[in-house]
């Protein structure tokens, strides 16, 4: 598309936001300022480096082989830096412990440091990029019956307390060594394929586990500590020890924050209606946005109703600042570096699309209790030309513009993921 009509087409959008009064300049540069962490996963299937690459399971599964997938740190920080190359807006990386860079030795995961990510943190660096990082409890020979943190066995429980302490150092180094604090955030599979007989036991000794990784006070500007609930999941259909109930009321009595993945509720449970509930009582909160499609939980995001709701509860709620946005989905049936750019393209377009809502006359007619209008706008504002903003920042950004990037994820396919 020529930029002078992506312009020409900008100004009026503009001129016909501003007849709702809305300042698009302004939504515009909001947009740019918003984070968004892409999870470094999405680009070799879940699979990580620690000894070439680990087997998935305990509760992830990635369908799909599509050639090209990253095989080393450094294809996949080249995958990275393609697609980031193609999505407006600023962005972090989310790192999973299983990324570390071991250089040959044997390091497990009880006995990792900043050390093993310095690769990551030096290439971070040099982008100007915040990292994000998650202890990884699957994966892995002790992850024993699908549990972790809940195993009945006390070593069992140690070695990944002690990989739980261990992510946090490395939060904090990479915090440190950034100027950008990190977010640490904590998922694992323990549950129960059917009915269990006791479920007070494993929840008591989670409480128990999780204290014991949390004992020692970080810098909160260094590193924060995030930990995130699922209702059900693959080989936990009838039971998650860290269900919804469980982490929110640890979060809330131990201030830690709250991950809401969109793919853990049930199915038409949607996670934007809870932003403003948890915010009464937290601080922040942290947000995995992903696309569940009935029994899986990480389908790429799409510019679905949810994804719109959630971004208009961050942006409307005045929440920008509060809530961290990741992405956490995985696809390896489609080129996976289009999978980021659509995600997280998708992302920013829910983020500005509230951002140029007419929320000022939405919430009037709210208050002067005329809901026939707020119906009527909310309706209208579906038709307005979001598209004419949504070029215009993708070129004012120095991105392609709209459809343009796909040729550009071809020509990566074909010079550099073909030949791996
Ligand atoms: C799993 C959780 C978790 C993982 C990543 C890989 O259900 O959503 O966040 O997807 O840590
Ligand atoms: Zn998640």
């Amino acid at each position: 598309m020529k930029s002078n009509s992506v312009e020409k087409a900008y100004q009026l959008a503009k001129e016909r936001y501003a007849a709702l009064g809305v300042d698009t300049e302004r939504a515009l540069k909001a947009a740019a300022k918003i984070p968004v962490s892409m999870h470094c996963w999405q680009g070799d299937d879940v699979g990580g480096f620690e000894h070439g690459g680990g087997t998935l399971g305990d509760g992830l599964a990635v369908t799909g082989n599509y050639p090209g997938k990253a095989r080393t740190p450094q294809e996949l920080r080249a995958d990275f830096d393609q697609a980031s190359a193609l999505i407006p807006g600023t962005r972090r990386l989310n790192l999973h412990a299983s990324y570390a860079e071991l250089d040959g030795k044997k390091v497990d995961r009880d006995a990792l440091g900043a050390e093993q990510f310095k690769g990551w943190i030096a290439w971070a660096k040099q982008r100007g990029i915040g990292l994000d990082f998650n202890p990884t409890y699957f994966s892995h020979p002790l992850v024993k019956g699908g549990c972790t943190l809940s195993h009945q066995d006390k070593a069992i429980r140690q070695f990944w307390i002690e990989h739980g302490i261990r992510s946090r150092e490395i939060g904090a180094a990479i915090g440190k060594a950034l100027g950008k604090t990190c977010l640490t955030n904590l998922w694992i599979p323990d549950g129960m394929k059917d009915t269990p007989a006791d479920r007070r036991a494993p929840r008591a000794r989670l409480a128990e586990s999780l204290d014991a990784i949390y004992v020692k006070r970080i810098d909160p500007k260094l590193n924060v500590d995030a930990v995130e609930p699922k209702l059900f999941g693959l080989g936990s259909e009838s039971y998650v020890v860290g269900s919804h109930e469980f982490y929110l009321s640890y979060a809330v009595s131990r201030n830690k924050l709250l991950t809401l993945d969109a793919g853990h509720y049930h199915p038409t449970e949607g996670i934007a209606d809870k932003i403003s509930s948890v915010l009464q009582f937290m601080p922040e909160i942290a947000l995995h946005v992903s696309r569940g499609v009935r029994w899986d939980s990480d389908h790429v995001v799409t510019l679905t109703d949810e994804l719109q709701a959630i971004a208009q509860e961050i942006v409307w709620g005045g929440y920008t600042d509060r809530v961290r946005i990741g992405l956490d989905y995985f696809d390896a049936s489609i080129n996976r570096v289009a999978a980021w750019v659509i995600g997280t393209r998708n992302m920013g377009k829910a983020l500005l699309l509230a951002l140029v809502a007419p929320i000022d006359r939405l919430k009037a007619a709210e208050r002067e209790g005329d809901y026939t209008t707020r119906l009527a706008l909310l309706e209208e504002a579906k038709t307005l030309p979001f598209g004419a903003v949504w070029d215009y920042y993708c070129m004012q950004q120095e991105v392609p513009v709209a459809e343009a990037w796909v040729a550009e994820v071809k020509r990566y396919e074909k010079t550099v993921l073909s030949k791996r």
